[in-house]
């Protein structure tokens, strides 16, 4: 008896687990609608049924069934929902959206080959209503240098319902300057550059486009060259110059300016005067120099350039005396300047008269070759008007009281006797 009852357990047993085996060799399915969908009216909207599974059989051998999760009733009006397509019996089917806004779930069934049906899943699709168009910036007009880069940046560019960053950029150059060969590089859609080789004025627009391939109008954007980058204008200093022959001529660029304030290079040109050897020690330097061999005229001309080219050339002369002639000349100059001074800027006008007496024995001196008696006479007259420069203002009473009380004319003087005194002292 307790025999039987331990061999009906056996049996019992075996059978629940032949049993549970038989259960545990074919499961449902498992059934996966896709991710929720907020889409416009209008668009055409993709299903995805795909991942879908089943532990026998294959997802792509698997029974799909697509229905609306939607009834009407007293409460909730009937809507014409749309259509699946090719039908609602595929894995990935497709519909397009009607008008209207709502949500409404979609489920999927999925069943194996076996007939075992998986539990529905459903995806929730939100019709929004009406895709608007995106709208378009190109960003505001741009005036740059011809032969810069324009940058254009379309991320201001916006949609209801796609992201900026999700647009498509088309960017379209239409008007640009006879000839031009101007084009666009781009590492992103979104943003480009526009590189410019023309004067002139170059139209650029952008249409965006939604992820359901609706389009902007087109916006435009304007970028000027015309004249807006000057070239540079060239300064040659000294304006025109006197020097003793044989000696060295300088004359120096730097104050060469350039309106956006462009690297300036140089370029130099010398026409010494006829006979002369002379060449400028390097002619693409900022300050340049020559040695005036002969007495005669030298023109040194400067050509200023930026990065777009030259402007119009400056030209200078340089005279070459000989130092008696140098030295008579500058004296013959600061007469003039002596001449012209106010009654406010000397001692007194007797002072002024025996100053001018002084320039004029010592130009004579050199005129008879007395070289002694012009420094004598050219030194007497620099002790007239040397206190500003020397001691800060001019000297009171006393040896050596300046003649000239004012400094800015003892600073012109002074340096034209000193000029003279260096040409003939030997
Ligand atoms: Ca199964
Ligand atoms: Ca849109
Ligand atoms: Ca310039
Ligand atoms: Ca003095």
């Amino acid at each position: 008896m307790k025999k039987c009852h331990v061999l009906f357990l056996v049996f019992f047993c075996l059978g629940f687990i032949v049993a549970g085996s038989a259960l545990a060799q074919n499961q449902a399915p498992v059934a996966d609608a896709g991710p929720d969908q907020t889409v416009p009216s209008n668009v055409v909207v993709y299903l995805d049924g795909s991942g879908s599974t089943d532990d026998t059989t294959l997802t792509n051998d698997l029974t799909y069934y697509w229905t609306w999760d939607y009834y009407c009733s007293p409460k909730e009006p009937c809507r014409a929902l749309p259509v699946l397509l090719p039908s609602n019996t595929v894995q990935s089917p497709t519909f397009t959206t009607n008008t209207g806004t709502f949500s409404v779930p979609l489920l999927l069934v999925v069943t194996d080959a076996d007939g075992v049906s998986s539990v529905a899943d459903s995806c929730l699709i939100t019709i929004t209503g009406p895709n608007a168009n995106p709208r378009a910036v190109a960003g505001p007009d741009q005036s740059i240098r011809t032969g810069d880069i324009a940058y254009l940046d379309g991320f201001k560019s916006s949609d209801d319902n796609t992201d900026t960053l999700d647009l498509i950029f088309e960017w379209t150059l239409g008007k640009k300057p006879v000839g031009s060969t101007a084009y666009f590089s781009s590492s992103d859609p979104g943003k480009i550059k526009l590189h410019t080789d023309l004067d002139g004025t170059y139209a650029v627009s952008l249409v965006v486009e939604d992820e359901y391939g609706l389009k902007s109008r087109p916006d435009s954007v304007f970028i000027s060259t015309a004249g807006i980058n000057m070239a540079p204008t060239a300064v040659p200093i000294p304006d025109n110059a006197l020097i003793e022959v044989g000696a060295q001529g300088i004359i120096n660029g730097l104050s060469s300016t350039d309106p956006e304030g462009d690297k300036i290079s140089y370029s130099w040109e010398l026409t010494p005067t006829a006979g002369s050897a002379a060449v400028l020690d390097n002619p693409v330097w900022p300050v340049v120099s020559f040695i005036a061999d002969i007495p005669g005229e030298y023109t040194v001309t400067l050509t200023a350039s930026d990065f777009l080219g030259a402007g119009d050339p400056v030209s200078t002369t340089v005279t070459a005396v000989s130092a008696e002639d140098l030295a008579q000349i500058v004296i013959l100059d600061a007469g003039v300047s002596l001449t012209e001074l106010s009654a406010g800027a000397v001692t007194t006008g007797g002072n002024q008269n025996a100053l001018m007496n002084s320039l004029t024995q010592a130009a004579a001196a050199i005129e008879d070759g007395d070289v002694q008696k012009a420094i004598t006479k050219l030194t007497a007259a620099i002790e007239r008007t040397d206190g500003c420069i020397l001691r800060g203002e001019p000297d009171g009473n006393g040896h050596g009281r300046d003649w000239v009380t004012n400094c800015e004319a003892q600073y012109e003087l002074y340096d034209l006797l000193n000029t003279a005194l260096e040409a003939i002292t030997p």
